[in-house]
């Protein structure tokens, strides 16, 4: 049995939207997102860093969501949520596979850490702007795709979609997905809206 290691509202919301989506069984163990508990020998044992989320199945422990979702698919797709190996369509479903943690993801990350570990509790406030800038950036990526199609690959809802789906989360939870990207406003409606998303969003 899959077994996913999950904060409320973080990147577990990635593998656990995914099982949802294939109706792959799996469950959720709560951590402790402390610090302290996040730096103790037992968490740093699944995950070096000490970050969330981790996924075990038998003997495999995992961290890196991206990772999770692909081992997911791998194992339990069947060729669900995945375009045809090389085709241009498998080329996109990767491209934004990686884009929604590599490039979008990132500026994202980086306010959460300079919100919260700047000295004297002061915020870096021009750090965040140009991490807000960056994250646009993303979104008009985003937008100049999603205004001529329903998902990033085309009309069907992929992998790409649940990969871009939590980052988007974080964009409109920091207020850099505004009514500026109207379309890609639309296309996190329509993301939200799957109860595989929400049942993940719930979880924890
Ligand atoms: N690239 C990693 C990022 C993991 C990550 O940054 N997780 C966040 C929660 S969503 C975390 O544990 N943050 C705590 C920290 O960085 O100290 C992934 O996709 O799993």
């Amino acid at each position: 049995m899959i077994k996913i290691y999950h904060v409320k509202g973080t990147r577990g919301i990635r593998p656990i939207w995914l099982c949802e989506e294939l109706d792959v069984p799996y469950e959720v163990e709560v951590i402790d997102f402390s610090p302290v508990f996040r730096n103790s020998a037992e968490w740093r044992n699944l995950s070096p860093t000490g970050k969330v989320p981790v996924m075990t199945e038998g003997d495999i422990t995992m961290f890196e969501s991206g990772a999770m979702v692909d081992y997911v698919l791998e194992g339990y797709g069947n060729g669900r949520l995945v375009p045809p190996p090389r085709t241009l369509a498998s080329a996109l479903c990767r491209q934004w596979c990686w884009f929604a943690e590599a490039t979008f993801a990132r500026p994202l990350g980086e306010i959460v850490n300079h919100n919260r570990v700047a000295p004297n509790g002061e915020t870096v406030g021009f750090v965040i702007d140009d991490c807000k800038a960056r994250a646009r950036l993303c979104i008009d990526a985003i937008e100049s795709v999603v205004s001529n199609s329903d998902y990033l690959v085309g009309n069907s809802f992929s992998a790409a979609d649940i990969m871009m789906g939590y980052s988007l989360l974080l964009a409109s939870k920091f207020g850099v997905l505004t009514d500026d990207h109207p379309h890609t406003k639309a296309y996190f409606d329509r993301l939200d809206a799957r109860p595989g998303f929400i049942a993940a969003k719930n979880a924890g």
